[in-house]
């Protein structure tokens, strides 16, 4: 036996004197040390008595010994739960509870307000600051560097990552260790990763995007990163000429490129350009081409599936396509009523199959029997085509859902706390165009009779509640929402309606 994502990810690099994490401050982390900062912290899990298949909530700041956490869970076969730190206390509340957490980490400034959010969980909180301070490395100083790793089968669980849903409940993905290692293994592959990488990495680290993409296909490949706390992009503009690689939100090249230091001197070096997590515009794709003479390697994943396709790192890098299906997935376009494929060229709903798929949403066996297929598909909600040469082109959402800077939002969730604000009747959100964030939330009010919703009220009260990325950006008010004759609200008119306002 032994634990075969450990062992990839992080075991193989014990004792190595090689630089894993560049920092801001010109300081660095080897490989060796982190896994020390690793193993102690494993030793504390285990002395709070946090056990295998435990889950450990963190909603903590990016730093080095934050990811230390996140190997220290996987050391310890502990179910590693990451949280966005933009969500409320009522959002995290959620999540300790549903996951039935054992422990939460969170930032010392949070501590007053979760911790009541804990004790009602029954769960241990302890804190872990950005700059490595807190009760958990505390306690962690005292332990050992060593800890025997626990054994794992590739089919256990490693991670759990919540995603929302089109009735407003965020769900547990289970993602084993086989999905996440074998993604990995692909990736480092197709995208040509060594040691002699250096990524740029400004992502956050509680989502795919920056932790099992980015954070796993370095550390699979040996290389090491340089580890931003968040996206800016003059610190990026400063760190590029270290890096050789860089991976991000389509936000962070439209940032870039608004950037006068951005210049195609400042790329020369560069080896990779990775961009996913929501549409990339051809346009965008082009301009940066035509700056830097680098082509954008566009790929296309989700939550539960981790990453699905990806544009040739040797061939046509095609704009507004995701590519071809990685080696391992099977993708196939279906008829959303039907479930049968479409002919090649038509456009459906897509459909994966392979090690990187999920094994399910915790404890909603109902959900999973809705998106994942018995023989193994499962069901994207995304719109897809493929065309005659083989690239997917991601067309549309068969989902009630809005990406927002990489985030995604669902509407339902807004809607069914709009809807209980004093004079509204109904709400509908939806999400429009914006030159920054991609698309961002309108929230459209209807009153009840002889009503007048307060909109600065309502503002202010679901600030409690969401996390700011999600609260909308603008609020209209109109007597009533359009209907189709099965009396369902016809978003595309809304959308149609209010699509300038942040672009006209
Ligand atoms: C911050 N704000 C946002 C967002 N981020 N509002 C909407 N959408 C957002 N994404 C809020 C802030 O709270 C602030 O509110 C205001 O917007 C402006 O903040 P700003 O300083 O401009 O934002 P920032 O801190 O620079 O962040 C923008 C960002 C960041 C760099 C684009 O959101 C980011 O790093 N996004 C990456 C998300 C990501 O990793 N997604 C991958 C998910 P106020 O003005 O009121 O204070 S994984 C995934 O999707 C799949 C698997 C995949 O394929 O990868
Ligand atoms: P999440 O569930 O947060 O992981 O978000 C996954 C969703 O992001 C997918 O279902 C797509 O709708 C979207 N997405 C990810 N990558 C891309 C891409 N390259 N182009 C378009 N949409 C994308």
């Amino acid at each position: 036996m032994a634990n075969p994502l450990f062992d990839g990810l992080f075991g193989r690099h014990s004792g190595k004197s090689t630089v894993f994490l560049h920092l801001p401050d010109g300081g660095t982390v080897t490989h060796a040390k982190f896994l020390e900062t690793a193993a102690r912290f494993a030793n504390t899990l285990w002395d709070m008595g946090v056990r295998t298949g435990d889950r450990v909530a963190v909603q903590i700041a990016k730093s080095p010994e934050a990811l230390a956490v996140y190997a220290a869970c996987v050391q310890a076969g502990v179910i590693f739960l990451p949280l966005n730190t933009a969500y409320s206390a009522p959002e995290v509340s959620y999540f300790v509870e549903n996951s039935g957490a054992k422990l939460l980490i969170c930032d010392e400034a949070n501590v007053d307000t979760l911790t009541p959010v804990a004790q009602a969980a029954d769960a241990a909180i302890e804190t872990l600051n950005g700059d490595g301070s807190g009760s958990f490395p505390e306690a962690a100083a005292n332990q050992t560097t060593e800890f025997a790793t626990v054994d794992r089968d590739g089919d256990d669980l490693a991670a759990f990552l919540y995603t929302s849903g089109t009735t407003g409940r965020s769900k547990g993905a289970m993602l084993t260790q086989t999905n996440l290692l074998s993604n990995s293994e692909v990736l480092v592959q197709e995208w040509r990763f060594t040691a002699e990488d250096v990524l740029l990495h400004a992502l956050p680290i509680f989502h795919t995007h920056g932790l099992f993409v980015a954070t796993n296909v370095t550390l699979l490949a040996g290389g090491s990163m340089i580890f931003l706390p968040k996206f800016d992009s003059d610190a990026m503009v400063e760190r590029m000429p270290q890096a050789t690689a860089m991976m991000g939100v389509p936000t962070f090249y439209t940032r870039l490129l608004d950037h006068p230091g951005f210049t195609r001197d400042l790329t020369r070096h560069m080896r990779l350009f990775v961009s996913g997590s929501a549409p990339l515009l051809a346009e965008t794709h082009v301009t940066f081409e035509d700056r830097t003479g680098h082509r954008i390697l566009e790929r296309y994943g989700m939550t539960e599936t981790n990453m699905n396709t990806s544009n040739p790192y040797d061939g046509e890098r095609r704009a507004g396509t995701v590519g071809f299906p990685l080696p391992g997935v099977e993708l196939k376009v279906t008829d959303p009523k039907t479930g049968d494929t479409v002919p090649d060229g038509e456009i459906g709903v897509i459909e994966v199959r392979g090690p990187n798929v999920f094994k399910g949403y915790w404890q909603m066996p109902e959900k999973t029997a809705e998106e994942l297929r018995p023989d193994g598909f499962f069901i994207t909600g995304d719109l897809g085509q493929i065309d005659a040469d083989g690239y997917v082109h991601i067309v549309g959402r068969n989902k009630d859902l809005i990406i927002s800077g990489g985030y995604n939002i669902y509407p339902k969730e807004i809607e069914l706390l709009l809807d209980e604000q004093p004079g509204v009747l109904e709400s509908a959100v939806i999400g429009v165009p914006h030159p920054d964030f991609g698309e961002t939330v309108v929230a459209v009010l209807v009153p009840e009779k002889d009503g007048s919703p307060d909109l600065e009220g309502i503002k202010s009260s679901i600030s409690g509640s969401l996390a700011r990325f999600k609260q909308p950006r603008e609020m209209v008010i109109l007597p009533e929402l359009p209907r189709n004759t099965m009396g369902k609200v016809q978003k595309n008119a809304l959308r149609d309606q209010f699509g300038g306002l942040f672009t006209a």
